[in-house]
């Protein structure tokens, strides 16, 4: 299914470049990997045959790595840009909805929404994943009108420049407590992996999390970077915590409206209008829509996913199903290291 944008009209943008420059760039990206790849250490995949540490983080070689190279080399972004960035199972699906509803809200009922009958990720692409797609009409960046709605994966300290400088582009970061994203994770990509290879253990993947080895892990250096950058730049990135937005998400879908620069008027909260989004993107309503039980996600040709994986159980907490007391301790203990002296916490 092509990305789903607000609308796809021209957007009368100045960066559209020639094939001959495109493909000009394509090759020098290729290039760089290609020579890259050989020298990078590995560790063991979870459910890829091993994963390659690349500038501090651990990526998927053919999918992240390849990636993450084409957003430094090829992306060009846009000062209105809106991107969402996560450690991945971190709440992206739900920001994903949120944002989109809170920016498009003049533009659509919620009666007949399109998040209604069109799955969140299609709603918000993943530029690190779609940029690779060599079919420019399925997924045209050059076409989509502003503000452009796109999610990343990549660390903070790994965006090119003109990503994180001043004048461009604003970032949403959603982080979340590790013991439930740890678990979320195992449990997703266990459904995921190739029938060829064996199912990996929770002891396996908790010894794996821990020692930083995930897919765009260490996950205390993937949130630290976009901390620091929150606390830097505070008009550039809003960082958001899971837990807070299942606590208050009324209070936290009204900074964000404030944040992305739609913020919702005093007339809109009387009406309701910020409850409505609320409702719209919560677990218990997008979980049992039909395109989110039935369709597919098409990332790029070779990443395919049912919607329905991205919708487990939606809760703080069901870490305490899964991990030991001795997994939970050691867990903590290395989250407290990692981020002592940063101010950021996790409640246990
Ligand atoms: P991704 O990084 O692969 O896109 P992401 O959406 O970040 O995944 O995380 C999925 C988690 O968010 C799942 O958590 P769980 O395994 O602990 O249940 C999923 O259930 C949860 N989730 C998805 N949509 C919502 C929502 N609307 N409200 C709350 N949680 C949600």
């Amino acid at each position: 299914m092509a990305a789903f944008q607000p609308s796809l009209e021209c957007d009368n943008i100045s960066n559209i470049h020639s094939e001959q420059t495109d493909s000009d760039l394509i090759q020098k990206t290729d290039e760089r990997y290609r020579d890259t790849l050989p020298n990078l250490p590995k560790g063991k995949g979870w459910i890829t045959e091993h994963l390659v540490q690349y500038q501090g983080f651990w990526l998927t070689p053919n999918a992240a790595l390849k990636n993450l190279m084409w957003v430094q080399d090829h992306f060009k972004p846009r000062p209105t840009d809106i991107f969402l960035a996560s450690f991945p199972k971190s709440g992206t699906t739900w920001l994903k909805a949120l944002i989109f509803a809170t920016v498009n809200r003049t533009r659509y009922g919620f009666a007949d929404h399109p998040l209604l009958t069109t799955g969140p990720h299609d709603c918000f692409p993943f530029l690190d994943a779609h940029l690779q797609e060599k079919d420019r009409s399925r997924f045209d960046l050059d076409r989509f009108p502003s503000p452009r709605l796109l999610s990343i994966h990549i660390p903070y300290i790994l965006l090119p420049n003109s990503m994180t400088d001043h004048q461009s582009c604003r970032f949403v970061y959603i982080c979340r407590d590790p013991k439930d994203v740890l678990v979320s994770k195992w449990l997703f990509l266990n459904k995921l992996g190739p029938k060829d290879l064996p199912p990996i253990s929770l002891e396996e993947a908790f010894e794996l999390f821990c020692q930083g080895i995930s897919h765009y892990g260490p996950f205390w250096d993937h949130v630290l970077g976009y901390w620091e950058g929150s606390l830097e730049t505070p008009e550039k990135i809003l960082f958001l915590k899971y837990e807070d937005l299942k606590k208050e998400p009324l209070v936290v879908v009204k900074r964000l409206g404030d944040f992305l620069g739609y913020p919702f008027s005093l007339e809109e909260e009387s009406k309701g209008v910020v409850e409505e989004i609320v409702k719209l993107c919560s677990f218990e309503n997008l979980s049992t829509l039909e395109v989110n039980k039935v369709s597919e996600q098409k990332f790029s040709k070779d990443t395919i996913i049912d919607n329905r994986h991205f919708f487990r159980k939606g809760k703080v907490g069901d870490w305490k199903t899964y991990l030991t007391t001795e997994m939970v301790e050691r867990l903590d203990e290395i989250t407290y290291e990692k981020l002592l002296g940063s101010g950021l916490v996790f409640g246990s």
